[in-house]
């Protein structure tokens, strides 16, 4: 059996070249078009991004909702840091049970307002692990509130099957330590959590890098935190080969750079196409080589 990741489709959203201009006008045909894109190209989730909304989040919200439930089934993932707007979404939003609150942080306010409304809804939670100082700098700090994290929400009559661990993924650009970092919390979860799913961002690793390139990244990326399991991951559903990997379509790949985690180097003379590329992108996210923007073609 090949291994699956259930994919959130990240393409609706507040600063997207077509979706971010249709959602400020309220334009709904736009994002709804994107929508049922998405779910063809085999998402699970749809994430439903308004960024900060500081003005007009609990209305821009629920708007995005309903504009979406129009058109698709696919269970809804909203994506703000407004706390307000969160709650108002979830007041709207259908399949209040198959839904993902995205996020909960370990900051204490955050926790105290949307703990109780993930409960109310009885909806999944992604629990991102970012702390009141921000970005953790180890796997240790993840580790510590992964657990602070898990004790609010068990309290509050969430379990571990409904809470996905987001450990953050960090730019190429920052180095491969920030990076191995994350991996090594993704090594420990189950220890930490039993029966938690966990996502990333994937487009994080490839932040700052230039246009062209991102999708290599993401997508080596995605095989490597397959190496511990994560179970769904928030993508760029428009790329076709990072949903085949989702899709479990790509196991040579898998199996190639799993291997190359355990320290089997392939022969590299026998390597062309997306072999290739992986085995480069792995080199440069592992830290084995320098990271630059030519790294494809060293
Ligand atoms: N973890 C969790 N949630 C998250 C993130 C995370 N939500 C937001 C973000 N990170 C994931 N979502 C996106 C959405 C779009 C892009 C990246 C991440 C993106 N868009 C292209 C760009 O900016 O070039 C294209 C935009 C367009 O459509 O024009 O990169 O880490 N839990």
């Amino acid at each position: 059996m090949s291994q699956t990741v259930k994919a959130i489709a990240e393409s609706i959203n507040i600063m997207g070249k077509r979706s971010g201009g249709a959602m400020k006008e309220r334009n709904p045909a736009p994002v709804q078009e994107m929508a049922k894109e998405e779910v063809g190209a085999g998402a699970s989730y749809l994430d439903l991004n308004i960024g900060p909304a500081r003005k007009d989040g609990t209305e821009l919200l629920p708007w995005a909702i309903e504009t979406v439930e129009a058109v698709v089934d696919t269970p809804l993932c909203l994506d703000t840091t407004n706390t307000d707007a969160m709650t108002a979404g979830f007041k709207v939003v259908k399949n209040k049970t198959q839904a993902l609150m995205n996020s909960i942080s370990a900051q204490p306010e955050r926790m105290e307002k949307l703990i109780p409304v993930a409960a109310e809804a009885k909806c999944d939670v992604i629990a991102l692990l970012w702390g009141p100082d921000g970005m953790p700098r180890d796997s240790a700090e993840r580790a510590a509130m992964a657990v602070d994290l898990m004790m609010a929400l068990n309290e509050a009559g969430i379990p571990n099957e409904k809470i996905l661990f987001d450990p953050i993924g960090t730019p190429i650009t920052l180095g491969a330590d920030q990076i191995n970092a994350g991996l090594e919390f993704m090594m420990m979860l189950q220890d930490i959590a039993p029966g938690s799913g966990s996502t990333v961002g994937l487009s994080n690793v490839s932040n700052g890098v230039a246009d062209n390139l991102r999708k290599y990244l993401d997508r080596t990326y995605l095989i490597m935190l397959m190496k511990y399991g994560i179970s769904t991951a928030i993508v760029n559903s428009y790329d076709t080969e990072l949903m085949a990997i989702c899709n479990g379509q790509r196991q040579e790949h898998v199996d190639m750079v799993h291997g190359m985690m355990d320290g089997v180097e392939p022969d590299a003379s026998s390597l062309s196409g997306v072999a290739m590329e992986h085995y480069k992108t792995y080199k440069a996210l592992s830290g084995q080589t320098v990271f630059s923007e030519s790294w494809l073609e060293l």
